[in-house]
């Protein structure tokens, strides 16, 4: 058949849709300002992502334009992950020491000196992480307080929890004696976070810790008070407005199921905080539920300018000859 080059604007034209515009997005979902600077082999700290309480060892493992690969020093590739080179998961050696936080070394190391020489070699270079340049203002929240929040995880449970750990301007949301499993990094303005109390105020159930067999046994007061915990006051937490996404818009999104890829997508459905994201002439089954903050998300036109390759949609024509991308 014929063959003519994708490219966005056509697209948009031939779909009759519109490309979600940038005033939508977050600074780190835009156009980044600096270029990938990570290269293979260089070594950081950085949280796993299926346990955020924990830092680890990590080299880069592929750099593929704003975005890299990392994996864990001494485990399997299974394990590897992607990110966006401006991550706020990531750090240079030697902040976990810095910052008091404990460093997992990989499987077999106990001499934890000689191995972080052995990377500091390779460190990456402090210049390309992140730099806050904002100014950490005092929230009101600090660690240990307790409060309720959303189990991202089971997004209809609202349960107890408690702030395990507070990096810059971030939260680390830990449930009430759940494993780090559930844990999850947010801001003072995350929607799933509210003061103690707020469940029963607005008549809706909490979910204790488990070793109330009935909810009705647990009382905030007692539980603040046997556990000698605060409860974060209720003026730490700030309010954020919906994001301005509409339905049909159209955006570039991280394969959830294979993360290295990015594809076209559209809006097919909103709420406050979250859109709901369809891979463009894929099946509506891997329709799907995002933040509207993720950092995996991104408007028209990103991959091409970060130099990332975009995975364009297949046509039934094009799915009748092509093998596949
Ligand atoms: N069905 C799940 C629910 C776990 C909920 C954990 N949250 C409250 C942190 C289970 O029992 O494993």
């Amino acid at each position: 058949g014929k063959k003519k080059t994708w490219n966005w604007a056509s697209y948009l034209e031939e779909e009759k849709m519109q490309a979600a515009p940038l005033k939508l997005f977050k600074e780190y979902q835009l156009f980044p300002q600096s270029r990938n600077g990570f290269k293979l082999g260089m070594r950081l700290e950085g949280i796993d992502p299926e346990h955020p309480s924990v830092f680890c060892v990590l080299s880069v493992a592929e750099v593929h334009g704003y975005r890299i690969r990392l994996h864990f020093d001494g485990y399997s590739e299974c394990y590897d992950f992607w990110i966006n080179a401006d991550s706020p998961d990531i750090h240079p050696l030697g902040w976990c020491e810095k910052t008091g936080h404990k460093l997992h070394l990989p499987k077999g190391y106990k001499d934890s000196v000689s191995y972080l020489k052995s990377c500091k070699a390779q460190a990456a270079p402090k210049n390309l992480f992140r730099s806050l340049n904002v100014p950490i203002t005092p929230s009101g929240f600090r660690g240990g307080m307790k409060l309720e929040a959303v189990d991202k995880k089971n997004p209809s449970l609202t349960c107890v929890a408690t702030i395990a750990d507070i990096v810059d301007n971030r939260l680390l949301i830990h449930f009430d004696n759940w494993d780090d499993g559930y844990d999850y990094w947010c801001d003072a303005s995350s929607p799933y976070i509210r003061p103690v109390g707020s469940c029963q105020a607005s008549g809706l159930p909490l979910t204790t810790p488990p070793e109330y067999k009935d909810t009705k046994d647990f009382s905030w007061e007692t539980y603040l008070e046997s556990s000698g915990a605060q409860a974060a006051p209720a003026r730490a937490f700030k309010q954020r407005p919906p994001h301005g996404f509409h339905l049909n818009m159209k955006l570039e999104a991280v394969d959830k199921r294979n993360p290295m890829l990015i594809r076209v997508a559209t809006i097919v459905d909103t709420e406050d905080h979250r859109i709901k994201i369809h891979i463009d002439g894929w099946s509506h089954d891997y329709d799907h539920w995002i933040d509207a903050d993720s950092p995996d998300i991104h408007p028209a036109g990103w991959c091409a300018k970060t130099g990332h390759s975009l995975q364009i949609p297949l046509s039934p024509a094009d799915l009748a000859v092509s093998p596949g991308q």
